[in-house]
């Protein structure tokens, strides 16, 4: 990862403080401005502003804020840790009004593609749009975020988006506190729509499902068999399925498969109780079907606030979100423990030896861990 950048007040002597980098983006001309406003942040180096400065910030929707923000509840420090929630504590009252959703697909599916056509026209109608992109293989390939960056330039470049792409370096537990209160961050700053895009990697398809309103599948065309190979748990989880790419020698293929999905979506489980989730066909490259989908995800909210299933699962999504992270912090306070941080390698290495059983191990790292 020669291209990720560490937040400006990251201790240089605790390098894994941060879980994730800042990738270099590209040059906007409004952030120029900010940057030139804001000299104070390059003069203090290494101090982060105080909390309310980036409350103000965040609240008057100013990007560089916004990302300060977003990279202080990512950090994994003890101190940030509070920090961030105190902060978050603050904006709290201003989130909940954005459309949060989700978006999905394999590698190549066209999420970040579509994403710009779709960020850019939510745009065009006067909304505010905020996009983040979590990538779980990031700290694998080495930045696939880094493409996408400059796949989604032009919304990068409206003023009216915001882009955040943040790598989870293979952490998908801790990246599910994260992008809940990247997301309130960005509700707070007064976005009307918020986009997260997620790999098709299996859990963390139930995830993101778990924090987003409405949950979309971009799939590709293709024969009916593959259809019915696809694990039928996903497609309960999409409130739409996006055949995407329908453009030039595939717009038939692609109404072909539509109908296909449609088929199948029919003795599904409705993944959203009272709607019927329904393929639609679009491609990015001609700027077909984008339309439709907001219709479709508008139809969707209207029909869910005046039936009080869209507030229901937002309740739910809270209480869930307690108990992901209680989960959290107990890991986080478990493996940072001092004491178990000197003992596990020794546990480990008695375990693969074969002279203490894992269940005896565990038990006795807990006994520390509760200071029994
Ligand atoms: N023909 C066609 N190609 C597209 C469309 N959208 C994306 N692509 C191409 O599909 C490839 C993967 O797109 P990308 O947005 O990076 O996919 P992601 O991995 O799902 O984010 C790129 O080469 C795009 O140019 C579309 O609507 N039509
Ligand atoms: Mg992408």
């Amino acid at each position: 990862m020669t291209d990720g950048k560490k937040p400006e007040w990251s201790d240089p002597s605790r390098p894994d403080v941060f879980s994730s980098l800042i990738k270099k983006g590209t040059e906007q001309p409004s952030q120029n401005q900010i940057i030139h406003k804001g000299m104070r942040f390059q003069k203090k180096r290494n101090q982060e502003p105080p909390i309310e400065e980036i409350y103000e910030g965040v609240l008057k929707g100013d990007r560089k804020y916004i990302a300060r923000a977003i990279t202080l509840v990512e950090s994994n420090g003890e101190h940030h840790f509070q920090e961030a929630q105190r902060l978050l504590q603050k904006l709290l009252p201003q989130s909940g009004k954005s459309v949060r959703i989700g978006i999905t697909g394999v590698p190549g599916a066209g999420k970040s593609t579509f994403i710009e056509s779709f960020g850019l026209y939510l745009c065009s109608l006067g909304l505010r749009v905020a996009v983040l992109a979590i990538d779980p293989s990031s700290s694998i390939s080495g930045g696939s975020i880094l493409g996408d960056k400059t796949r989604m330039e032009m919304l990068s470049r409206n003023p009216s988006a915001f882009i955040r792409p943040s790598a989870s370096g293979g952490k998908l537990g801790g990246v599910h506190r994260k992008t809940r209160e990247a997301m309130l961050i960005c509700e707070a700053a007064g976005f009307d729509v918020i986009l997260v895009e997620t790999v098709g990697v299996g859990q963390s398809e139930v995830i993101i499902r778990g924090m987003v309103d409405f949950f979309m599948l971009l799939v590709l065309t293709g024969a009916g068999d593959e259809l019915q190979g696809m694990k039928k748990g996903i497609m309960e989880l999409a409130d739409a399925i996006i055949v995407h790419k329908a453009d030039g020698d595939n717009k038939l293929p692609a109404e072909k498969t539509k109908h296909e999905y449609n088929k199948i979506l029919h003795f599904l489980h409705p993944a959203t109780k009272g709607w019927a989730s329904r393929a639609y066909t679009c491609s990015s490259l001609d700027n077909t079907g984008i339309d439709k989908i907001w219709e479709v995800i508008c139809d969707f909210k209207h029909l869910g606030e005046n039936s009080g299933t869209f507030e229901d699962r937002r309740k739910k999504q809270s209480r869930e979100w307690i108990y992901s992270m209680i989960t959290d912090q107990l890991q986080f306070s478990f493996f940072h423990h001092p004491e178990i941080k000197a003992m596990l390698p020794k546990v480990e290495n008695e375990v693969i030896a074969g002279n203490r059983t894992v269940a005896a191990a565990v038990d006795a790292l807990f006994k520390i861990f509760l200071n029994k």
